[in-house]
């Protein structure tokens, strides 16, 4: 590892040292990374003796909810029970949902905050920053730290940082996945990770309604000029085939298939007035990241996303030959 990782992993490690009550925050509308990292750190702290609490302004998703104390998430919290802050997976200080109402997590005066990310359009808002874009997950880097301090990782930490890597890897589809992520893979299952329950949960079972859905994103879909493949679903789709807005998830990564687009765009209308935007490429031109960033958006180069206010409206264009 390059001597500056080792180096913030060991400011990290100064920061979990010294502290005695710690609150670890996923981001909003939180995925098997964000949640899988949570519980992994929640875990090796609480095995240190320290008091841990883990937090998130949106519910843990349905295929993290079999993770160990994936139900024990809190909503809410005061930072001043807590003399340090963690947030994990969270792409910028905005993600982490809870800025808005406590603005002294911001505060570095006020709060120790250590931010633990992969994400490229992350603005190293902590007090210390472990940010490593080339990262395929949150928690890849956490078994690296893991495994610089000499932590022992059980078979539910296994599993959760497993649950992580194979779902920000796509399960192993994605460019982001390095010979070193296929590595941590293969120690985490000798480990004693439930690689068979990952792969259940997150690709083995789909409600009707959630594969209805997935459906009509597909069935809509259209190449526009810019060669994307573009599809979106309105508010009314999810009422009418019953499925939740995390039910969305997966779709967009048959989208990504799609011979000849360079990169495709999901549009899912959020029921608030938001639209969330999300885009993928397998294209290695294309620079995601900096398209989101136009519409006030971040993420990957090969995986990024945004959120603007409106409705969705399809429009057909139809002609005679
Ligand atoms: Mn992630």
């Amino acid at each position: 590892m390059a001597t500056e990782t080792l180096d913030t992993f060991a400011q990290a490690k100064t920061l979990l040292d010294q502290a005695q009550r710690i609150v670890i925050l996923a981001h909003r509308n939180p995925d098997a990374d964000a949640v899988g990292s949570n519980l992994a750190m929640r875990e090796a702290l609480e095995n240190l003796g320290k008091e841990v609490t883990s937090a998130c302004v949106d519910p843990v998703p349905e295929n993290c909810r079999f993770l160990r104390k994936a139900d024990t998430f809190v909503q809410d919290f005061n930072p001043a029970d807590f003399d340090l802050i963690i947030t994990q997976d969270c792409g910028g200080h905005k993600v982490m949902g809870f800025h808005e109402s406590k603005p002294e997590l911001l505060d570095r005066s006020k709060t120790l905050l250590l931010n633990i990310d992969h994400h490229a359009s992350n603005d190293n808002f902590g007090t210390v920053n472990v940010v490593l874009p080339e990262a395929p997950a949150t928690c890849f880097i956490l078994f690296l730290m893991f495994s610089t301090y000499g932590w022992t990782i059980s078979p539910s930490m296994a599993t959760a940082l497993l649950h992580g890597l194979y779902y920000d890897t796509g399960s192993f589809m994605h460019t982001n996945t390095s010979s070193t992520a296929l590595r941590i893979a293969a120690r985490l299952k000798a480990l004693g990770a439930d690689h068979g329950r990952c792969i259940k949960e997150q690709y083995h079972s789909h409600s009707l309604a959630q594969l209805k859905l997935w459906g009509r994103g597909l069935e809509r879909a259209s190449l526009n000029s810019k060669n994307a493949v573009v599809t979106g679903l309105t508010a009314k789709d999810f009422q009418e085939v019953g499925a939740n807005k995390d039910e969305v998830s997966g779709l967009i990564n048959y989208l990504n298939h799609a011979s000849p687009a360079k990169f495709c765009v999901l549009l899912t209308e959020e029921g608030n007035g938001i639209i969330k935007g999300s885009m993928r490429t397998q294209d290695p031109d294309i620079n995601l990241s900096a398209i989101s960033q136009l519409f006030g958006g971040g993420g990957h180069t090969k995986a990024a996303g945004f959120s603007i206010p409106g409705r969705l409206v399809e429009k057909r264009t139809w002609s005679i030959t």
